[in-house]
């Protein structure tokens, strides 16, 4: 049998348009494919939730892959350390309550995991911004205006598309990127003490990985943040390559998302 290239063009096509129609509306739509956006992906579909992610890059995994300074290994802590063993992650006991595990290894177990348990991931997709309605009287984001990456990073003048969704994930890490478009274009308070994006403070990682966890909220109706992003919105400190709290805050967003999803 010969290989027909227009079989091949055909099935590509065919399998990625159902999926993305397929996706038109989920439960929950994550930006960001870093530790925090694929560990609440991973778990919502596990509850048995439809869930779509949107990553800029090509790649999954955000900053985890790069260990400290590129030196691949990542840290975690005692406390956080079933996230990665439930996936079968090998971790190694350094000196009482740190694990250290291999940055490639936790990263593509992630992502596998995720990809497995029912996770439709979007790479190479910018999201610029969110849909809006008012829904009795409130504002709320229903949806991610979605583009491209290539187009983006062209500077092309091409208009985006859009899907619907009853949550938003903003995991996009340090610059807290759909918050701030979502603030800069509506006339709206966040969920913050001073109702806008605190911003992010300098290294104090003990701090930083407790608050991580606890800045894991829905600071606008529709819209949860986790991970650095939870930490940049909330105005805490960075942490660096422990990633505990990036872990913990992603279990924590899917699991207060899910029980609202089922309520
Ligand atoms: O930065 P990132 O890994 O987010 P995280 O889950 O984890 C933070 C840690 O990696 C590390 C840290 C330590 O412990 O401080 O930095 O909070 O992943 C964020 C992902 O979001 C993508 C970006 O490419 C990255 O992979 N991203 C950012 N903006 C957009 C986006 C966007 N507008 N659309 C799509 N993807």
């Amino acid at each position: 049998m010969s290989l027909d290239e227009r079989i091949i063009t055909e099935a590509i096509i065919t399998e990625y348009y159902n999926k993305f129609r397929d996706c038109l509306s989920v439960d929950v739509a994550i930006v960001g494919g870093g530790p925090s956006g694929m560990t609440a992906a991973y778990h919502l579909c596990k509850a048995g939730h439809k869930v779509a992610l949107f990553e800029r890059k090509l790649s999954l995994g955000g900053g985890m892959w790069g260990g400290g300074m590129t030196w691949n290994f990542i840290v975690v802590q005692e406390g956080s350390k079933h996230v990665l063993e439930e996936l079968g992650v090998p971790m190694k006991q350094y000196q009482g309550e740190y694990y250290t595990c291999d940055a490639v290894t936790a990263t593509t177990t992630l992502a596998s995991q995720a990809c497995l348990a029912g996770l439709q991931v979007f790479n190479c997709m910018s999201v610029e911004d969110v849909a809006i309605r008012e829904v009795d009287g409130v504002k709320r984001v229903t949806g991610l205006v979605i583009n491209s990456s290539p187009v983006e990073m062209a500077g092309l003048h091409v208009d985006p598309v859009v899907i619907n969704c009853k949550y938003v994930i903003e995991a996009t890490g340090h610059d807290t990127e759909v918050l701030k478009t979502l603030c800069r274009k509506n006339d709206i308070r966040l969920d913050t003490p001073d109702g806008c994006i605190m911003g992010e403070q300098s290294m104090w990682a003990d701090v930083a990985e407790a608050n991580t966890v606890e800045h894991t909220r829905e600071v606008f109706p529709g819209v949860y943040v986790t991970g650095m992003a939870a930490n940049a919105t909330l105005g805490s400190y960075r942490m660096g390559p422990i990633f505990g709290g990036m872990l913990l805050s992603g279990v924590k967003a899917a699991q207060e998302i899910s029980a609202k999803l089922k309520a």
